[in-house]
Parts: C-alpha cells; sequence; structure tokens
C-alpha cells in the first residue's frame, strides 16, 4: 500500500511537471495570440492528426489548396473542396482560417500570362478576389494577399503581376479586397523580412509604412520565419522591427515558422533551435502587435524542408512518428507559465 501510494505521488509530480492542464493553444492564447499550423489538404481528416491540431491550433492555414495551381487550375473551373472541408473542420474546433495567399509568384496557373495588358492583369486580379472574398465573407479571417513581393536587395520582385501591371499592382490588390470584405484583415506575407537592418525587412517596413501614410488598407505583415541554426539571428533586431509595426499600427504573424538544423548533427543543434523556437514565442508574448504563430506543418514527416535544402531537416516540434520532441515541451512550458 505505502508503495502504491509512493508511486502514484510520483506519477502524479511527473504529470504535473510535464504538463500544465493548459493545451499549448490555450496557453498561447492566454499570452495574447493564436497559435496555429498550416495543413496539408485534407491531413486533418485523419483523426490522430486533428487531435495533434486541436491541441495546438486557433488558427489554420491550408499549405497549398488556396494557391491558384490547385484552387484554379484553369480559368474557369474552381476546386473549393480541400478550402471547405478545411473551413467546416476549423469551424467546429473553434479555429480561424486564414487564406494563403492571393497572389504570389509560385504554383499559379497556366493561363496566367505575361502578356497581357495591364487592364486584362487588373480584371484577373479583381475576379480572383470578387470570387475567392465573397465566397469566403465572414468565413475567412486574414488574407495573405500578396507574398514574397521583394528580393533580397529590397527591389520588387519581377512577378507577373509586376510585369503586367506596375508596382501598384499590391495597393490594387489591397484596396479591391477591402472592399470586398472590409472585416478581413489583410497582411503581406514575406520572408527575411523579420531583423530590422536587414535590406529586404527595411524596404518592407518603408514600403508599408508608405501604404499607411497614403490610407491604402492594410492590417499586417507575415514574417515567415524559416529560420537555419547555422545562420545568425538577433532576437533584439527582431524585436525592434515588431515595434516598429506597432508604432504605425500594424499587427504581425509569424505565419510560416519552422528552424531546420542539419541532418548529420541534430543533437549538436538542438539547443540553439530551442533557443530560437522559444525566442519566437516570447517576441509574441512581449509584443501585442503579434498576433499568430503559425509552424509550416507539424511533423518532420510532411516538411518541405529536406527536398528544398538537402542535408537539412528536423525543422518542426513534432518528429517524424507524431511525437512532440523535447523543443515542444520547452516551449509548452514557457506557454504555460
Ligand atoms: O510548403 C509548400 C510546398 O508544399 C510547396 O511545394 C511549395 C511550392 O513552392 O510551397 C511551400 O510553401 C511555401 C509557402 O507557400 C510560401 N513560403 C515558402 C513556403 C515553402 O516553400
Amino acid at each position: 500500500m505505502k508503495k502504491l501510494s509512493i508511486v502514484s505521488i510520483f506519477l502524479m509530480a511527473v504529470l504535473c511537471f510535464s504538463s500544465c492542464g493548459k493545451s499549448f493553444r490555450d496557453g498561447a492564447k492566454e499570452k495574447g495570440f493564436n497559435s496555429g499550423i498550416a495543413l496539408a489538404a485534407g491531413s486533418f481528416l485523419d483523426p490522430n492528426v486533428a487531435k495533434i491540431v486541436k491541441e495546438n491550433s486557433y488558427i489554420v492555414v491550408s499549405e497549398n489548396s488556396m494557391k491558384w495551381q490547385n484552387l484554379r487550375p484553369n480559368k474557369t473551373f474552381w476546386n473549393w473542396n480541400d478550402v471547405d472541408q478545411l473551413i467546416k473542420f476549423a469551424d467546429e474546433n473553434g479555429m480561424i482560417v486564414k487564406w494563403h495567399t492571393l497572389f504570389w509568384h509560385q504554383q499559379n496557373s497556366n493561363f496566367i500570362s505575361s502578356n497581357w495588358t495591364r487592364e486584362e492583369a487588373l480584371a484577373a486580379m479583381d475576379e480572383h478576389i470578387e470570387t475567392i472574398m465573397t465566397r469566403y465573407k465572414g468565413k475567412i479571417k486574414e488574407y495573405d494577399v500578396v507574398n514574397e513581393m521583394f528580393e533580397e536587395d529590397g527591389s520588387f520582385r519581377q512577378n507577373v503581376w509586376y510585369k503586367t501591371i506596375g508596382p501598384d499592382y499590391i495597393e490594387h490588390a489591397l484596396i479591391k479586397a477591402r472592399e470586398v470584405d472590409p472585416d478581413a484583415k489583410l497582411y503581406l506575407n514575406e520572408y527575411n523580412n523579420e531583423e530590422k537592418g536587414n535590406r529586404k525587412a527595411d524596404a518592407m517596413f518603408n514600403f508599408v509604412k508608405d501604404l499607411k501614410d497614403r490610407g491604402v488598407p492594410i492590417d499586417g505583415v507575415g514574417m515567415q520565419l524559416h529560420l537555419d541554426t547555422s545562420y545568425n539571428y538577433s532576437e533584439e533586431a527582431v524585436r525592434r522591427n515588431i515595434q516598429r509595426y506597432a508604432e504605425i499600427g500594424i499587427d504581425i504573424s509569424f505565419s510560416e515558422v519552422d528552424i531546420r538544423v542539419p541532418m548529420d548533427s541534430v543533437e549538436a543543434h538542438q539547443a540553439l533551435q530551442t533557443e530560437r523556437y522559444l525566442s519566437l514565442y516570447k517576441l509574441a508574448a512581449e509584443n501585442s502587435n503579434v498576433k499568430s504563430v503559425i509552424t509550416w506543418g507539424w511533423t518532420d514527416k510532411g516538411s518541405w524542408i529536406p527536398a528544398t535544402f538537402p542535408g537539412k531537416g528536423s525543422a518542426l516540434m513534432y518528429d517524424a512518428q507524431g511525437k512532440p520532441k523535447p523543443v515542444y515541451n520547452e516551449v509548452k512550458k514557457f506557454l504555460c507559465k
């Protein structure tokens, strides 16, 4: 009997220390932001995945189903099914849905043409915005209106919209989006734009400030944060960037977080990876204009990293078997405090 009670006290102590009685997503919510996950089409129909998503997310986004190539393989066929299912799943589980993305230079449909006149391209933009945002008015709460519009040197990326319309394609899209769904939060999303002092980050800030000054509707900036432990990271530079956006009334989403490590030395990079994950969740907790932290996937199994960065991986907080890694527990411990 005595032995049993010692064992049960020990077990209770372990449970108390390993779990604070709150879910990851509730811990984040109490710290003032939504945590979330980007999901592959239909992945949440698997009950094991659904359980993990419910534990971790108050915001979800589709990894690929909202992009032209998948949504609109030709001009007249719209493949709404994946998005509708995601919205249904989110509604049933108290999550909001973010749209990624209305305009981008990748994963476009074949019928988009660099030979369009400015008027033709503007009409195509308007049709895309009107069709999607009318259908999902009140259902999709946030949009990445344009994704990855800058080059590393801070110049505009010469994507098809830039080439056919000119640099004002971005404000045209923002104005149209606000007109169609005035309640949706409108974001511009980028990578390598998180540190103040970086050329792309500074160009983006100046651009967004100019939009605000001229009254162009914009609510937020997405910082993708696909980090790599082999590169420098300055928490202070990220903090200063977030704060300058707060000063001009712009929200921030950490929109596609993952932190890759070299696969031949995963253990050696674990402490640094944990430190950086913690840094991001702490920055989100500290700064009230950071509204969400979304990881780009949830397990290492589905991650885009190994195919794009050979030799790199282990970038997410769940392993390839769908088990939380020590880094997950560290972040959860922080969110539980
Ligand atoms: O994770 C996405 C991957 O499955 C696609 O093949 C890829 C196509 O380029 O897009 C990936 O998602 C990207 C996101 O839409 C924008 N930021 C970078 C992401 C990783 O490439």
